[in-house]
């Protein structure tokens, strides 16, 4: 038995990331993953897509800041004013930080002068060709930006693992289409035509994923005096709160935390099954813009492009993220930070 699968080294990771309630708690949960020595944070590209461009690279700035990490690179929003559909703010906050992002460390970084994402998309692809994971959290813009600007580019990550899509349960913007989707239809084609193994975390099983505020009050209250332990909670009961206006959570006092799911994916495979398919966005339709296809009829198929997931072990998974946040927690105070 190789001696390399027992003994891996850590997971490059370079995130794309539109925060974002639940980008924040995926980017937490790498950040103690991070930590633990599991995984290596090569980048973020920050993406239009909840909030502004401004907005999404502010708040992943601050949310490095929080746990220790401002030497990870971060990338501005590639500029695209095709959309049709608007942001997100209505559910995470005018801030896109639940309106929290006050309470957090300014950032020295500056928007100006930050990196285009397709640009350091393309560069972290090949300074380390086959190493680097792509965590897509966000409208798909900055990856199909990147692909078009150098085809064949994302074929050199390592996987491609997005947040996106829905297929048996109803969307989030439309009847039928999930936000990341549907806020960028043309960029998801890109990305699905680059490979043919983009393993995809859709609605229906993140739907499944209910964060409760009783949860992440169990991790205020071990972690009184530590900021980073209460922005968690608040943030979660912004969240809550959001999704119990939208009835997304079957009136239980809790939030999706969807963008998680993919570092679920990465470090507890074991949560997760999946289908393979072919999947399509409809790019057309009056009404179903944005709609993600998986084709399951039984012919023969020449051509899959993805891994699509079906189910979740739900109870499993957040008490993993549960106790994964309280261990950056604990880091953080070992590091010796409590405000
Ligand atoms: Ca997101």
């Amino acid at each position: 038995m190789s001696g390399q699968i027992l003994t891996p080294s850590p997971r490059k990771i370079l995130v794309d990331t539109d925060p974002g309630g639940d980008d924040t708690f995926a980017l937490l949960w790498l950040q103690s993953l991070v930590k633990q020595g599991f995984a290596e944070w090569v980048g973020v590209t920050t993406v239009a897509g909840n909030v502004s461009p401004e907005l999404t690279f502010a708040n992943a700035c601050k949310v490095l800041a929080l746990g220790g990490f401002e030497s990870v690179k971060v990338g501005k929003s590639v500029v695209w004013e095709g959309g049709k559909i608007g942001d997100a703010a209505e559910v995470h906050g005018i801030d896109g930080l639940c309106n929290l992002s006050h309470l957090l460390p300014n950032s020295p970084r500056q928007f100006a002068a930050a990196p285009d994402a397709d640009d350091m998309i393309i560069e972290t692809l090949e300074a380390a060709p086959g190493e680097v994971t792509v965590i897509g959290l966000g409208p798909l813009t900055n990856l199909a930006a990147a692909e078009q600007k150098r085809p064949g580019i994302l074929r050199l990550a390592k996987e491609l693992v997005l947040m996106a899509g829905a297929f048996d349960v109803p969307g989030n913007v439309t009847s039928l289409a999930e936000f990341n989707v549907a806020f960028n239809p043309e960029a998801a084609v890109t990305v699905l035509e680059s490979r043919e193994d983009v393993v995809i975390l859709p609605l229906d099983v993140t739907r499944k994923l209910i964060l409760t505020v009783e949860m992440t009050e169990a991790i205020a209250q071990a972690y009184p005096t530590l900021e980073l332990a209460q922005f968690i909670h608040q943030l979660s009961q912004f969240m809550s709160n959001s999704c119990l206006q939208h009835r997304e959570t079957a009136g239980i006092n809790g939030f999706l935390v969807h963008d998680a799911v993919t570092l679920a994916y990465l470090f507890y495979p074991e949560t997760l099954l999946f289908r393979r398919g072919l999947v399509t966005v409809e790019t057309a339709g009056n009404y179903t813009r944005g709609q993600t296809i998986l084709d399951r009829r039984h012919g023969t198929k020449s051509l899959t492009n993805a891994f699509v997931a079906v189910e979740v072990e739900a109870i499993n998974l957040l008490g993993i993220l549960v106790d994964d946040l309280k261990r950056l927690c604990s880091q953080r105070l070992k590091e010796g930070v409590r405000v």
